[in-house]
């Protein structure tokens, strides 16, 4: 979609606080790559605000993160705090996009976020990411080879790695009549009122594109309108859209089956032993999540001892135990007690990463909103 005309003028004459141009620019039905190029243009004329360029002198005394839910060890921050004498205090959000909007809008004052990898692009066209001071990772040798030099960060520069998982459904062995082991289980009326799905349009509409063998980054508009028709017609037998607070449903056996990501599954089976995670034989999700430093940190010292620090190998294997993500530190691997379901050799080909879908998230935005309101 253009940008409207007086949206433009607004922002030539400098006359939109950022915030406000965000608001009129997600009103006018701008997406949210749309929107950081836009915010990315309107900041060209002042200079960058970079806390990692220059001397970075000594730890500060406070850290603010900005992270995914119950992607923590209970110990992480508290023995981070001891050590390093920093204040950390800890946000939370349930999806990238709800980040990024957030980020868009200007939130200043968070030191690290953790996006996944499809959010990458938009993140370098808003120009929000500082680059890495490698020489303060003394830790960076025990990542493991296959999380080097990404497609999405080449060469690493802006990003330090930190879990992986996919999405599957995670069900209750014991009050489902059968395991479950389609995407087409959410049109199964025996389970209506106890299944829910994530609340994430990427994860919805992509599950039902793989349902219909399509790639869950399909931009045909004949593939996205079957799959808001099988999403509309699965809403019927849902309960809601729900993501990391589904965990306790399905321990408390209120939920039957959800489609959740890995590590959160191993979360809830920690809990309730009768609850599996299985990968649906159309396919399913990849995703890889890493800290980065947002250019407007206040604190990128305390920033980085943190990545550094999140690289030993006992408080990566802490991270993996706790949260039942896959940990890209392969010095934390053997230190690792719990069985986190690494998928097979054959479940690896049916898996897909998400990708950033450009100005065609404009079609999804739209369809997801239809799904919600249909
Ligand atoms: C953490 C969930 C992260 C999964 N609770 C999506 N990247």
């Amino acid at each position: 979609m253009p940008i409207p005309t007086d949206l433009a003028a607004a922002l030539a004459s400098g006359q939109l606080s950022r915030r406000a141009l965000l608001r009129r620019a997600l009103e006018a039905g701008l997406t949210l790559p749309a929107v950081a190029t836009l915010l990315a243009a309107c900041g060209r004329d002042r200079p960058a605000a970079d806390g990692t360029t220059g001397e970075l002198g000594p730890i500060e005394k406070e850290l603010r993160l900005y992270l995914w839910s119950d992607y923590l060890a209970d110990d992480t921050i508290p023995n981070f705090e001891r050590e390093f004498g920093v204040r950390v205090t800890v946000d939370t959000y349930e999806s990238n996009e709800e980040m990024a909007a957030k980020l868009l809008a200007g939130a200043t004052g968070y030191d690290l976020v953790l996006p996944s990898s499809y959010l990458f692009p938009v993140l370098f066209s808003a120009d929000l990411l500082a680059p890495l001071r490698r020489e303060l990772l003394t830790n960076w040798g025990n990542v493991a080879p296959m999380f080097l030099d990404p497609a999405w960060d080449p060469g690493n520069r802006h990003s330090v790695p930190w879990g992986w998982g996919t999405t599957g459904l995670a069900y209750r062995r014991d009050l489902v009549t059968a395991p479950p082991d389609s995407w087409e289980v959410f049109f199964d009326e025996r389970y209506r009122g106890k299944m829910t799905m994530l609340d994430d349009l990427r994860d919805v509409i992509g599950s039902f594109l793989k349902l219909r063998g399509h790639s869950l980054n399909s931009v045909d508009p004949a593939a996205l309108a079957e799959a808001r028709a099988d999403a509309i017609r699965a809403k019927a037998n849902l309960k809601a859209y729900v993501s990391a607070p589904v965990k306790a449903q399905l321990v408390a056996g209120d939920v039957w089956i959800a489609q959740l990501w890995s590590g959160d599954a191993m979360q809830a089976m920690a809990e309730q032993p009768a609850i599996a995670f299985a990968i649906p034989k159309e396919g399913s999700m990849i995703f890889s999540d890493a800290l980065v430093v947002p250019r407007s940190a206040p604190h990128p010292r305390a920033a980085h001892e943190f990545m550094n620090y999140i690289l030993r190998p006992e408080v990566g294997a802490a991270i993996a135990d706790k949260t039942g993500y896959g940990t890209p530190n392969q010095a934390a691997l053997p230190l690792t007690q719990s069985k986190i379901p690494y998928p097979t050799a054959e479940e690896l080909t049916r898996l897909e990463y998400q990708k950033d879908l450009a100005e065609n998230s404009a079609l999804w935005d739209r369809i997801w909103t239809e799904i919600k309101a249909g």
